[in-house]
């Protein structure tokens, strides 16, 4: 397939994906089609992802193809160089110390960048393949970090002061391999478009991070009974400049905030923790929407009532209680806060997009699944678009809140374009989906079926 019309297809995907649709199923079909693709549209469609379809009778109607599904390719060039001008609304890859290329721009203003699902094989994500997410300006590297203030105060019976230094001598340190993992981690997939920071799958990583437990800190400030709330404070600058404003401020309930896997955190992968990620020092609330984790800490207020500061409000960082019509108007009493993040598994290996040589009749698959507060109990691979399911070799956590990583392997019957599927269920028994769930306005709790596209010969 040219490159041009490989370019064009795509773009009208996420332009008009009913016109692209039309378009490669054939116009007249579009409107009515029921039941799985077939004939003249299969053709159109083989034509267009470069090959035969081998399983494409099971193909699901109006399922933009993951060849043409948002999100980096794997064949493109990691660019050392200066992000070129996305013309073709390709990826743009981002240019900042320690990041070497890897990561897609998704915003620029705040900078919030994420990993391309490919790259996300490692065990450890390394930190140059570590998403970044802000919401304000990035604050100059403390020159003295072990100077670094931190205060608790609010609901204690003894307010404290510490500095980073106190807290790494006076508290046990721990080191525990986490999940992060942004609120809207999967809000590209929601149709409508939800608004906020278009993330695919790239908005987690699971890194080492050493630190202390925030209950022991708590603890010696002592929480008095009208305590249950956090709010949390930071030294990031509001993007408008007005050092008035707190950039983001949320906070989580007190049990939270007492789990010994919620940290203090100033150490990522046996590296001091890099400025863009907080540094010289974070919270980590591991499986909670990663809002939580106040970067760049200052200051824990602890509150006799829900926090309410930015990040808080409206539906922000929230899920709906019933389901509403997508796209229409938000009823403020229908939300309730997100905290554990949805079950997900993402296909780390192949890539979307790898072409395979002709002939290839097996393909060996890695993966990484995490399902917030929960395990995974499971991982299923499909190839023939979800038509027959097998069960993946899911590894343990190292700990709790590690990922889960997985293998497996898949036999293609001939040469042809393929989808490879992947979804994993939870300790309760909740399976990701085929399509992003429960819309709501602000586009949280998008977790469906990881898809590549793989093409051989
Ligand atoms: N001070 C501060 N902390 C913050 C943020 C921020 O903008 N300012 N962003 C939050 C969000 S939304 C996420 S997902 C994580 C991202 O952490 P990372 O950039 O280290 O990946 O940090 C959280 N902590
Ligand atoms: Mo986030």
């Amino acid at each position: 397939m040219s490159d041009r019309i490989e370019r064009s297809i795509e773009e009208l995907y996420r332009d008009d994906p009913e016109r692209a649709d039309a378009v490669v199923f054939g116009r007249a079909a579009a409107p009515s089609r029921r039941g799985f693709l077939g004939g003249a549209g299969l053709a159109a469609m083989g034509a267009a992802v470069g090959g035969v379809i081998p399983f494409g009778s099971n193909m699901p109607n109006g399922l933009i193809p993951a060849a043409f599904a948002q999100g980096a390719p794997a064949s493109a060039p990691p660019a050392a160089a200066p992000a070129a001008p996305a013309a073709n609304k390709g990826p743009v890859y981002l240019n900042y110390p320690g990041k070497n290329g890897k990561l897609v721009v998704i915003g620029e203003r705040p900078l919030v960048a994420e990993t391309p699902e490919h790259l996300l094989d490692d065990d450890t994500t390394p930190i140059e393949k570590f998403y970044v997410r802000n919401n304000g300006q990035i604050p100059e590297a403390a020159k003295e970090p072990d100077k670094w203030k931190i205060a608790i105060d609010g609901e204690v019976n003894k307010k404290l002061e510490l500095t980073l230094g106190e807290i790494k001598s006076k508290f046990k340190p721990q080191t525990r391999r986490m999940v992060l993992e942004c609120g809207g981690n999967g809000r590209s997939f929601f149709s409508p478009p939800a608004s906020g920071n278009q993330w695919t799958n790239g908005g987690a990583g699971c890194a080492e991070w050493t630190g202390v437990q925030l209950a022991d800190v708590l603890k010696t400030a002592g929480i008095k009974p009208s305590g249950i709330y956090t709010a949390h404070y930071a030294a990031d600058l509001h993007l408008s400049g007005d050092a008035s404003k707190p950039t983001l401020s949320r906070g989580v309930r007190m049990p939270k905030a007492m789990d010994s896997d919620s940290m203090i955190v100033w150490a990522m992968n046996g590296q001091p923790l890099p400025n863009i990620h907080g540094g010289p020092v974070r919270l980590v609330y591991p499986g909670w929407a990663g809002s939580a984790s106040q970067k760049w800490l200052t200051r824990i207020t602890i509150r006799d009532k829900e926090h309410d500061g930015p990040g808080m409000t409206g539906t922000s960082y929230r899920l709906t209680i019933n389901p509403m019509v997508p796209g229409t108007k938000a009823d403020p009493k229908n939300f309730k806060i997100l905290e554990s993040m949805p079950v997900r598994s993402i296909i780390t290996n192949p890539g979307n997009g790898s072409k395979l040589p002709a002939g290839t009749r097996e393909v060996k698959l890695r993966g990484a699944s995490w399902a917030g507060d929960f395990a995974v109990r499971r991982v299923d691979i499909s190839t023939d678009f979800g038509m027959t399911w097998q069960p993946a070799k899911l590894e343990k956590a190292k700990n709790r809140y590690d990922w889960q990583r997985w293998t497996g392997a898949v036999k293609l019957p001939r040469d042809g374009y393929y989808e490879i599927w992947a979804r994993a269920m939870d300790s309760r028994g909740l399976m990701q989906p085929h399509v992003a769930p429960n819309w709501n306005p602000s586009g949280y709790g998008g977790n469906p079926m990881h898809r590549v596209a793989v093409l051989i010969g």
